[in-house]
């Protein structure tokens, strides 16, 4: 240890000055998808407490966290029993493998819950530590399982233009950030991508039906242009998060679907936003109808308490599988207390009816208010399913226009939304929403205040500072 870190460290506390914690915090943490040297300029914000959907920060300001954290913290945040669960876990067997012919009670008990709750046949469990480990195994494992079948030239894996699956090499490539893939030599061989299936934005003169066949058709075409013999599978999340909660028009689905099937494409659904109860269900999956042969979940499944995250597979790709020895797996595959949190955290949703709740009477009572937003002169649309949402900021709403500068009029929401204690984030023009499921009808008001608020106070300076420009 260098000299002094003991002094220092022992007074890190959350009584702190504030400065001083962000000077501390700048001195020494790098942040993920951050620019440092500006962060330290601004000062970070240090989140001291959370109780319900409200965060307090170190200056004792409170918000309401429309966010769920980063679209996780589903149950809502103080549940108690979640740390109980943790903390008996520990003290029983803080760690064991689930490599050497060995498991453990949480593990098995996880993964005998998760096949009871898991659409149709996905009753199979693979672990991983987080939904980027998930879907970098899923790469690996869609390629063993046509390996194994006899197909190994079946390597290709499509997905998505602005889609997010990760940040890991794998993950990374398979997610369709441009920005993401300019660093670090992503994406890796045999990793394509086609178009999203949003209308709002790219949809033109078209109607949303039309488009969103033309979108899935876009997959067609892919397949053919490689050859089915070449495609191992097509991935996506039900509705995208990161990338702007973009909802597919109706069409969009059954035909991904169809294409899937008749060509002999495994479909990854990723569910690490839309798992457990984001979209008025318990998958995605069941709210759009679609029929994965794989599932990635994260997130939600621990409500964020813990981090912990999976494939879900058909049996058809566990029988296989299990024909092989499957060479991979992390030293926190299934760790039992990231399982016992997950349990206890799937216990809860379960007995108090919380995602039947917030789908069936706090999802309209949402959607309602949250629509009413696209009342307000800088909203071109308000789009919900469930728990998420998203506005799309716009200079001329009448056109779906986009501003000619994207980022600083979602960067200056953002910053009206904090001042109004409300926190939601831009992405691409867009802010979005996905609050905890426990949210009720009040805090839905407060939400929708505190947003026509601080779209006002946005627009003006918007008007100010002369930045309402249309890209052209
Ligand atoms: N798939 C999807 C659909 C995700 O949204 C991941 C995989 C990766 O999960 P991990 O646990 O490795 O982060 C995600 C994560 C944002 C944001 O700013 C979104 C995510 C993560 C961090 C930030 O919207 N999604």
């Amino acid at each position: 240890m260098k000299s002094g870190r003991i002094a220092v460290l022992a007074h890190i506390t959350n009584h702190m000055p504030t400065s001083e914690l962000q000077a501390l915090d700048a001195a020494h943490h790098l942040h993920p998808f951050t620019n440092g040297n500006e962060l330290k300029n601004t000062g970070v914000r240090v989140i001291t407490r959370a109780d319900g959907v409200m965060l307090t920060d170190s200056d004792g300001n409170t918000y309401l966290d429309a966010m769920a954290g980063l679209w996780c913290v589903n149950l809502g945040y103080g549940r108690s029993e979640l740390a109980d669960a943790a903390a008996r876990q520990m003290r029983e067997l803080p760690y064991s493998n689930t490599f050497f012919q060995t498991s453990h009670v949480p593990a098995i008990s996880l993964a005998n819950r998760l096949a009871e709750l898991a659409p149709h046949d996905l009753n199979n469990v693979f672990y991983a530590g987080s939904g980027s480990e998930a879907n970098d195994t899923n790469i690996r494992l869609v390629r063993t399982y046509w390996a194994e079948a006899g197909k190994p030239e079946k390597k290709i894996i499509i997905s998505r233009h602005n889609a997010y699956h990760g940040s890991a090499m794998g993950s990374g490539s398979l997610g369709g950030m441009s920005y993401m893939h300019a660093q670090g030599g992503l994406p890796i061989d045999n990793i394509h991508h086609i178009d999203q299936p949003y209308w709002y934005g790219e949809g033109g003169d078209v109607g949303p039906d039309e488009f969103g066949l033309e979108r899935a058709r876009q997959l067609e075409r892919k397949i053919l242009e490689f050859g089915q013999d070449r495609v191992a599978a097509f991935i996506a999340e039900p509705i995208q998060g990161a990338g702007g909660v973009i909802i597919p028009p109706k069409t969009y689905w059954p035909e991904i679907q169809r294409i899937c099937n008749q060509y002999n494409v495994l479909l990854i659904a990723d569910e690490v936003i839309t798992g457990f109860g984001r979209t008025g269900r318990w998958f995605g999956s069941e709210t759009l109808d679609i029929k994965p042969d794989v599932m990635t979940i994260a997130k939600g499944l621990t409500s964020g308490y813990a981090p912990l995250g999976a494939s879900l597979v058909n049996d058809r790709i566990a029988e296989v599988l299990n024909g092989c020895e499957f060479a991979h797996g992390y030293t926190y595959c299934g760790h039992p207390v990231c399982c016992a949190v997950a349990l206890e955290n799937l216990r809860i949703l379960d007995e108090e009816k919380i995602i039947e709740r917030a789908g069936r009477i706090m999802a309209p009572y949402l959607k309602e208010k949250w629509e009413s937003l696209a009342e307000h002169p800088l909203v071109g649309e308000a789009t919900i399913i469930g728990h998420m949402g998203s506005i799309a900021l716009s200079p001329d709403k009448q056109n779906r226009a986009r501003f000619a500068n994207d980022e600083e009029a979602g960067t200056i929401c953002r910053r009206k939304c904090y001042e109004n204690g409300l926190i939601m984030r831009p992405v691409h023009g867009r802010m979005v929403i996905s609050p905890p499921l426990i949210i009720t009808e009040d805090e839905i008001d407060q939400l929708a205040e505190r947003a026509w608020k601080a779209l006002d106070q946005t627009r003006s300076q918007i008007l100010d500072e002369g930045l309402m420009k249309s890209v052209h």
